[in-house]
Order: structure tokens, then sequence, then C-alpha cells
């Protein structure tokens, strides 16, 4: 077996290379060899220093993460970063695309850095659920002080080369190839004599008290639930107090105990299964269609976001208005956005500039749309007026164009069966506001062709999305399983529960937002709306949240009106509870005749999360996802599922899907209609399997 780390002496200088593709991992074969190649540097006199390079287009990605909760195998990484910290002569490392985690950590067990401009020097293990656990806790402190460790670590940040130069954290800004920087820099430390430069042997930082805890009250209130942030914290604060060998081992203590927790299981899961949504076995071989330029169909908040996301992507977008002061009013709203993504550092002035004079043009005929690659339509969701633009497109577009809707819930499958091409026809889901929300609902009809579903996955990848496929149906993956937990939600109400208990539980679960105030923030007309729109079709063993078409009749509706089902008072931060409602609620209840009962949080919880979980194995039994993986990320990326708990199926996973059944099917004694357990579910229990083995069965062959 070849090793994956080389060495060579070139003009005096050993030059050992990693090379471990895709990333540089630190995977155990390239720790051995590390070590290896650090021991034989320093009994070769032909060296007199050593450069350590990752081989590709970045240096070292971290950890081998596929490594974790396996039994550990010698060297271990902080074993390794101190025996390159302890060789007695120069160790020099270059650093190109990125240092991330334990490849920082080995970066900062060389004595000198050499950082190449575009490079990125961070620590993200909290973001995986971890802590740094090769000294990085110890270490940056130390070069960099408190302050600024406080600033990378909990928030699983990193900087640029420039700041990376400008802080300490790197002594030098490389020119040209790595390692010819690398080299160059080397042979000048020969020639003034310099010797090694362990950081651990650096003084330790100043404690500051203060700076702590505000870090603590910032990490706590931002992600609250997590552990690791706070516990990374605890782990920078031991620098402030031991020397560097005590402070590994409070380091190596608290790794031990992340290592262990639920949440970097969870944290870990999530890493991985969000690069899997695009591995589709559909996709297998299939290339996507080129696509540069794209149109945009009305301006509105959604449009006018398509289109800003889709131009930071870097592809020439032209947005269709109906009439020249609607696409001024769109030109503004995307010019603003455009000037938010400067503000925040996401965009060059200049190529702003160059965005607006050229990539962007708005228009009022569709004409212009006739050499544009894909087309998104995103105008009012009705269906007749769908239909017309879908028959507009057909006439415009070149052959061979995407076609797609943008639509919430109308069925895609026959909007594409009005049009000449239907294979040319897909549903792109955004979320809003479009520019910011990471999650594309890809909604594939049967009849699209799959080179049309591969161009939609690899425009997703232009614009920063995560991509998702879904097949048809009323609100596809996302809001048709939002509906039935949000029903559930409806349910505790009317049997006792107020909804301010509903969305306190909901959020000591951890999501952003309990159902409640998320519809005061959305606008209780919307929910109303739909509540119209399927009255026709609702099952009338169905229950009506009567109360909130009372509150829409009101008025209230919501933060846009003052009102809702909180009181938002000008300038506040939060809306403040109402007994109003909670009346208006109780008149609800007698009118219905439900008897009244206590829910504790736990509960509250349970029945949530259980409402999801049940109409999610519905979705995977009817292939709308294919995959649990799917779900997952549909509700991290696009309805702020607490990302430490990796996702509602793996949430389902780890609490037992026997122990969840059985609450089901407790609940459907009361409640038969609602609580009808999913056959997938009932299966997979008397099956004695997992969602997960759901996704191991249905990722084993995907592209
Ligand atoms: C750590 O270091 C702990 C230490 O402090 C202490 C230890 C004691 N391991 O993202 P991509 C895979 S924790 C294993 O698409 P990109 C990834 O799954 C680690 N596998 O590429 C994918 O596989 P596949 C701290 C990894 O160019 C493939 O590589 N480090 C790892 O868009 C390509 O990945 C981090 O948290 C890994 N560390 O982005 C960095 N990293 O092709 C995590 C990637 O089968 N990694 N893979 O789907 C990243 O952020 C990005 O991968 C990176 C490249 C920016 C490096």
């Amino acid at each position: 077996m070849t090793t994956p780390v080389s060495y060579e002496i070139e003009d005096g200088i050993a030059v050992i290379t990693i090379d471990n593709p895709p990333v540089n991992a630190l995977g155990h074969a390239v720790r051995e060899g590390l070590w290896q190649a650090i021991d034989r540097f320093a009994g070769d006199d032909a060296a007199k220093a050593a450069l350590v390079l990752g081989e590709g287009k970045l240096f070292l990605g971290g950890a081998d993460i596929s490594e974790f909760g396996k039994p550990p195998k010698e060297p271990s990484l902080p074993d390794l970063v101190g025996h390159i910290e302890a060789a007695p002569k120069p160790v020099i490392c270059a650093i190109q695309g990125a240092a991330l985690g334990g490849g920082l950590e080995v970066a900062l067990g060389c004595h000198y850095r050499v950082a190449m401009p575009g490079a990125k020097l961070g620590l993200p293990e909290v973001t995986l659920g971890i802590i740094p656990g090769a000294g990085g806790t110890q270490r940056l402190p130390r070069l960099v002080g408190l302050k600024k460790a406080l600033e990378i670590i909990p928030a699983g940040g990193s900087v640029a080369a420039e700041e990376a130069v400008e802080i300490g954290l790197a002594d030098r800004l490389g020119e040209g190839a790595p390692k010819a920087a690398g080299l160059a820099y080397a042979r000048d430390l020969v020639a003034d004599g310099a010797a090694p430069h362990p950081v651990g042997t650096l003084p330790c930082p100043e404690a500051d008290d203060a700076a702590l805890e505000e870090a603590r009250a910032h990490w706590a209130r931002r992600n609250r639930g997590e552990v690791a942030r706070l516990a990374a914290i605890d782990a920078i604060e031991a620098a402030c107090a031991r020397d560097i060998a005590d402070g590994m081992a409070e380091e190596r203590r608290i790794f031990q105990e992340m290592i262990d927790t639920p949440q970097r299981a969870g944290l870990i899961h999530a890493f991985f299964n969000e690069r899997k949504t695009a591995k589709l076995p559909e996709l297998k071989g299939v290339t996507p269609r080129d696509v540069s330029r794209i149109g945009v169909i009305g301006g509105g908040t959604m449009g006018s976001g398509i289109a800003a996301s889709a131009l930071l992507g870097g592809l020439d977008v032209t947005l269709i208005e109906r009439d020249d002061a609607a696409a001024e009013k769109a030109q503004a709203t995307v010019t603003r956005t455009l000037d938010g993504a400067v503000k925040r550092g996401k965009l060059a002035e200049d190529k702003r500039d160059a965005i607006l004079s050229g990539a962007f043009r708005t228009a009022t005929e569709y004409d212009a749309l006739s050499d544009a690659d894909l087309a998104v339509e995103a105008v009012f969701e009705d269906m007749d007026v769908k239909t017309e633009v879908f028959a507009t497109l057909d006439r415009v577009m070149k052959p061979g164009a995407v076609l797609a809707t943008n639509t919430s819930y109308l069925d895609v499958a026959a909007i594409a069966a009005t049009t000449s091409r239907p294979a040319d026809v897909i549903g792109l889901h955004f979320f809003s506001p479009a520019h910011v929300m990471k999650l594309l609902e890809v909604v594939v009809p049967d009849t699209t062709a799959p080179e049309v579903t591969a161009t939609a996955f690899a425009l997703a990848k232009k614009m920063g999305k995560t991509a998702v496929r879904a097949g048809v149906c009323d609100g596809f993956i996302g809001n048709r399983i939002l509906s039935a937990y949000r029903a559930s939600a409806d349910r505790m109400v009317l049997a006792g529960a107020s909804p301010y208990e509903v969305d306190r539980a909901v959020r000591a679960f951890g999501w952003p937002m309990g159902p409640y105030e998320m519809g005061d923030l959305a606008g209780l007309d919307i929910g109303y709306a739909t509540r119209q729109r399927r009255a026709t079709t609702r099952d009338p063993r169905d229950i009506v949240p009567t109360w909130a078409d009372e509150l829409y009749h009101l008025g209230r509706l919501g933060q846009k009106t003052g009102r809702g089902y909180y009181i938002y008072e000008e300038g506040a931060r939060g809306g403040t509870e109402d007994p109003e409602v909670l009346d208006l609620i109780e008149k609800a209840r007698e009118a219905q005749g439900a008897s009244r009962r206590e829910f504790t949080e736990a509960e509250i919880q349970r029945r949530y999360m259980a409402a999801l979980v049940n109409e999610a194995a519905r979705v995977l039994e009817e292939g709308i996802a294919q995959r649990p993986l799917d779900i997952d990320v549909t509700f991290l990326y696009g309805y702020g599922f607490p990302r430490w708990r990796g996702g509602p199926m793996h949430w389902a996973d780890s609490e037992g899907l026997p122990a969840l059944l059985a609450d089901i099917e407790r609940y459907a004694e009361e409640d038969p209609f609602f609580w009808q357990p999913a056959p997938l579910l009932k299966r997979l229990v008397a099956e004695g399997r997992s969602f997960q083995d759901l996704n191991d069965a249905q990722t084993g062959d995907a592209a």
C-alpha cells in the first residue's frame, strides 16, 4: 500500500507532502505517515528545515470525521501535533485553500506558517458537536490572544490568510505556488539561523473573566441547547490557567465528553447527509444542461430574491415584470439585496457594479428570454395565472431550455402537461427570503427528463443552495409535513394547551419559533387562505381551528397588523401574550364541545414531533421523498430544525421507533382520524429497522 505522505529533500529542505484526496483528511494512514516523516527529518542531516504541504486545492481538511466513534488508532492527532512541535529543527507549513480543524492544529504544531492568499484558517469543530481536540484550544489563544480565540473557536469560525498574518496566526503571506512560497520562507529561516518556535511554549494568554462570561452568555443565547460551543469556552479558559500539558489534558477530557454526546452524532449526521442529497441514483452518469443565462418571471419578494441569489451565484439574469413601474421596483429590490451583500462583505463593490450594469436586466416582454437557458416563474399562486405564463414561456424559450415553477403547492405535473415540452418542466421551490434560505426543493414530475433534474441540482450548487429532490403532492416534502405537525398543535390547543405553551415547548425543543409565533410572522391570512382552499376537500372528521378564522376576521393578521396570537407593541422585540386570544380559544372549545386538560412541555414536544415523523413516513412511502436523509436536510435548511438533533428522522431513530409508534397508537385511541400510524413506521418497527437503515439501503448505489 502506498503511503499518503511523501518525503523528499529539495535544496536542503525536507519536503513532506500529504496527498489524501479529496480533502487531505488526517486519517490513520496520514497520521502514521506524517509521524514517520518527522522522525526521518529529525535524523536527516541533509535537511536543515522541513516544509509540510498538502497536495491539491486545500492544505488539510481536518481529522477524518468518519473515524469518530470508532476505536482510536495510534498515533493520535494531539500526539502527532506534539511530535511535530518537538522537532529539533524548524518545521514550516504552507497553507493553500484551507487549514481546518485538525488541519489548523497541525499547522499550529509547525513552527512557522505561510498562508497563501485566499486560504482560510479555521476551527469548525463546534459545528460538528465537538471541540478542537489536538491542541487548538490551547495553542490558538497562546498565539493570537484570548479575545481573538474566543471570536474564532466557539463560532466554529475561520480567518482569511491576510487576517491570519495580521493577528499573528500566520507569519507570512505567500506568493506563487504553495511549495515555492514555503521553500522560499524555509530558505530565509535557515539563512537567518532561525530556531524552532513551538507555539506550546509561549506563555499562557492573560485571563479575562468578563470576556469569557460574555462569550458564554452570547452562545447560550444564540445557539440555545448546544453544548459544544460552551464546552469550547471552558477549554479556552483552561489555556489561561495551565501549562500546555495540563491544558491539553483538560482539552482531551472535554473533547472525549463531546465525542460521546448525541449532539455530536446529530451534527455529523447532518454534515454527511447534506452532501448526499444531490447524489441520486437516477442522476448517475447524467450530464446537466449548461445554464448561464436565466429568466425570472415576477419581481415580488420571491422573484427578486431568486434573481439576487442567481446573480450572486455568477449567473446572468433577466427579470420579467408586467410594466415599467413594477420592473423598476424589482430592480430596486434586487439592488438593495446586492448592496446588503456588499455591506456584509459577501460581494465586492466593483462586482456589484458589474452585475448591475451587465449581468442583470429587467424587461416587460417575454421575448427578452429567447436566449435564456432556464426560466423560473415566481408569479401569483394561481393555476390559471401560472399556466398562462407557461404557455408564453413555451412559445418564446429556445428548444432545450428548462422551464421551472416556484410554486409551493400547485401540481407541477399538471403545469408541465399544459406545455408542449413536459420533459423540460420542473419545480424549483425556493424558500423566502430566497437569497438567504439555503433550501431548494427540486420538484420532479414523472415526465421530467433526468438531465433536467440534474440541471436543477447543478443550478442549486451555483446558487449556493442545498437542493433536495421531492415528488409532486400538495406541499411537497416540507410544507406537506409542516401541515401535519401544525395540525397537531391545533389539536393540542383545542384539547386545552394554550398557543403560548405550545410555542414555548417547541422553542425549548430547539426550533427557532413555535407554530403560532410563526403564523404571526408569516401573516395569519396565509393559514386562512390555505384552510379556505382545502375547505371543499376537508374530511368532516377533521377539526377546524375556528379561533384562527376568527382572528383573521378580526383583522388580527399577526405582526403586520400589530396583533395576531400575540400583541406587538411598536419598537418591542417580541410579542406579548394576550388573554383575549385565550378567551376566544376557550369559546371555540365550548362551541366544539371539547373538554379541556393540561399538557406538559414534554407531551407537547412529543406529539408535535410524532405528528411530524408519522407524516414524514407517509411522504417516504409515497416516494415524495426518496430517503429519510432528504427529509432531514429539508428540515435543517428550510424550517430551522435544530441542527444538533441531526434532523427529524435522525431524532426519531435516536428516540427509538418502537416507543414513538407506541405513543402514536396511544394517541390514536382518543383521535383515530388524525393519529393513524403510517404503514411504513409500523413496518420498520415490525422488522426492527430504523430510518438510517433506509438511508443506508438507498444511498449504497448512489452516484
Ligand atoms: C477535527 O478536525 C477534530 C480535531 O480538532 C481533533 C481530532 C482529535 N473527514 O465538502 P466537500 C468528505 S474535526 C472525512 O463536498 P468541498 C465529504 O464528506 C474536522 N471526510 O468538498 C465529501 O465526501 P463525498 C474539522 C471529509 O471542496 C468529500 O470529502 N474539519 C472531511 O466543497 C468532499 O467534501 C471540518 O469540519 C473530513 N474532515 O469542501 C472540515 N471533510 O465526496 C469539514 C470532507 O463522499 N469539511 N470530507 O460526499 C469541510 O468543511 C469541507 O469538506 C471542505 C471542502 C471545506 C474541507
